[in-house]
């Protein structure tokens, strides 16, 4: 690892609720007020397309997925010429869709190499196009990664669809079951579905307590043994909005505190294998006096410790 750099991914175009392209700018703003440990490292801004979400474009099943499309191209050049580069990219995004882009560029510089992913979110986003109950498409990255029978509800979006998750050229570029889940606990039949069959690991908040900080951290990463190489997302949701704030656009009741969220994100980027980070979904819009951005930014700064003392 030769340095650490922030790729800035100020889009929202998959969420339903407006504001969380602001979110990764509320966290840097809180670190300007704080530490600045943030100020100085390379940044690369990937801006937000407002015209994107004027309208719908007319897919109601997944929301603005033209955009959404040249969007993540852009977002896995970024998360990629960071890689390529040698640095360690930490990836501030808008919604959570931004992470699909992400897929793509760890993809692409892995290359064969065996992709693990971890999620730390309140939901699974495992939903498709004709999945999905919402149409957002925040709640689909990882099931356009995983493309788990994605024709199987129809043809109506599939010229569109295919173009997702054909993009990069790594179609299914993520198996199922090197997925694992931390704190999911707002999930649809289709998503359990997936998760069943493939009995993909969800360490529920209620065990992260009983079991302790260590035991979640450990047993997830046993759990993707045989990857050689792991993407770590952390969804602000992933945290409870009385303990901890409500400044995102889908909360969830039951979450993690803060200190469990700090924990578990720095136990898993101590592993080498960890070669990505994000945080998402912050929506200053949604809070009061930035609480998630400065939440937030306690997680990215225990992210940054165990990085330093990895390198
Ligand atoms: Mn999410």
């Amino acid at each position: 690892m030769e340095g650490i750099s922030i790729v800035q991914v100020e889009s929202e175009l998959g969420a339903g609720t407006r504001g969380s392209s602001l979110g990764p700018m509320a966290v840097l703003i809180e670190d300007y007020k704080s530490q600045r440990r943030l100020a100085h490292l390379n940044r690369e801004l990937i801006p937000n397309t407002y015209g994107g979400l004027v309208a719908d474009g007319g897919f109601n099943k997944a929301k603005r997925i033209d955009d959404v499309i040249s969007h993540s191209k852009n977002v896995a050049k970024g998360v990629h010429e960071a890689l390529w580069r040698g640095d360690f990219p930490l990836i501030f995004s808008g919604d959570h869709s931004n992470a699909y882009g992400t897929i793509c560029g760890v993809k692409k510089f892995v290359g064969n190499k065996r992709l693990g992913v971890i999620w730390v979110d309140a939901h699974a986003d495992l939903h498709s196009a004709y999945t999905t109950p919402s149409g957002n498409m925040h709640g689909m990255p990882l099931g356009i990664a995983v493309a788990e029978d994605y024709k199987q509800g129809g043809e109506e979006f599939s010229d569109n669809w295919d173009e997702i998750v054909e993009l990069e050229n790594t179609a299914g570029k993520l198996l199922p079951t090197d997925i694992a889940f931390i704190a999911v606990r707002d999930t649809e039949d289709a998503e359990r579905g997936i998760m069943e069959k493939h009995r993909i690991q969800n360490i529920e908040v209620n065990s992260v307590r009983s079991e302790g900080i260590e035991d979640t951290v450990k047993r997830t990463l046993e759990y993707l043994e045989d990857c050689e190489q792991i993407y770590v997302s952390f969804d602000v949701d992933s945290m409870d909005p009385d303990m901890v704030s409500r400044g995102t656009g889908t909360p969830v009741p039951n979450g993690l505190s803060l200190e469990e969220a700090i924990e578990i994100n720095k136990g898993l980027v101590k592993d080498p294998r960890v070669i990505a980070w994000e945080m998402t979904e912050v929506n200053p819009l949604l809070d009061t006096k930035n609480k998630m951005a400065e939440s937030a930014l306690k997680v990215v700064y225990g992210v940054l410790d165990s990085l330093n003392k990895r390198s």
